[in-house]
């Protein structure tokens, strides 16, 4: 496949990223500025690299034509919460956007994976507008903590350190890290009370010295 006709095929799903880097950012931006809590940490975003492409859409048995049906995660925003209970919060808030629909949801918190993996993800389809009219993009959110992003991070490394088979003994810790991080998010979300004020009063300080 001519890598033009790629090109074009991911121009869309950039233009998607992009967009919605620049929306949820700026949520984060509106709720700072009212000197309020905001749910979302911080948010990444990216297409995914075209090797990853060409390998799921050989898996799935796609083709170029149809590979918007078959592979979800073209398109992938990540978006960081401090605290297990922000991420209702944000899934409320992309619920009842209309620039975005949901069609499909995954609760890995409630049903965590085999591999000890956790995260709540959304497949959401953004409409673009380009020089060929509108286009309807899925793109997959995963929305966790920052603690479920770091186990998150290091599994992923060392699945591919491994390529996909890790041994038996670095599971079982990655089992025990993934327990303490469960446990950690449960004592940090008993003292959120605590940390929000701290934060909001910083805010609130740091919006002042701005406006100087
Ligand atoms: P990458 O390299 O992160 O893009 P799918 O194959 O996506 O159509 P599936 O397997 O049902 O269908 O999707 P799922 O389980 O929702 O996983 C999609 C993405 O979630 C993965 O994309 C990973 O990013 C992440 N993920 C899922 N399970 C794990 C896990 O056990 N460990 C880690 N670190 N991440 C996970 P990719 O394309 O597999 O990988």
């Amino acid at each position: 496949m001519e890598t033009k006709l790629w090109r074009e095929k991911l121009n869309p799903y950039e233009l998607a990223v992009d967009e919605l880097l620049v929306k949820f950012n700026h949520i984060i931006k509106e709720h700072r500025s009212k000197g309020l809590y905001s749910p979302i940490e911080h948010v990444s975003g990216r297409v995914k690299k075209l090797s990853s492409i060409i390998e799921k859409m050989q898996k799935k048995n796609a083709t170029f034509e149809n590979i918007d049906q078959y592979v979800e995660d073209i398109a992938g925003l990540r978006i960081i919460c401090q605290f297990v209970e922000d991420i209702d919060r944000v899934v409320e808030l992309i619920k009842q956007r209309t620039d975005m629909q949901v069609i499909t949801e995954k609760d890995y918190i409630t049903n965590i994976k085999e591999s000890g993996y956790r995260s709540y993800h959304m497949i959401v389809l953004y409409t673009v507008q380009t020089m060929d009219g509108n286009k309807n993009i899925k793109v997959e959110i995963q929305i966790r903590t920052m603690a479920m992003d770091f186990w998150s991070t290091v599994e992923h490394s060392l699945q591919y350190k491994y390529k996909k088979n890790i041994p038996v003994e670095i599971k079982e810790r990655l089992h025990n890290a993934s327990d303490a991080i469960i446990a950690l998010d449960s004592e940090m979300s008993a003292i959120r009370n605590e940390i929000m004020d701290a934060q909001n009063e910083f805010q609130i300080k740091a919006n002042i010295v701005a406006e100087i």
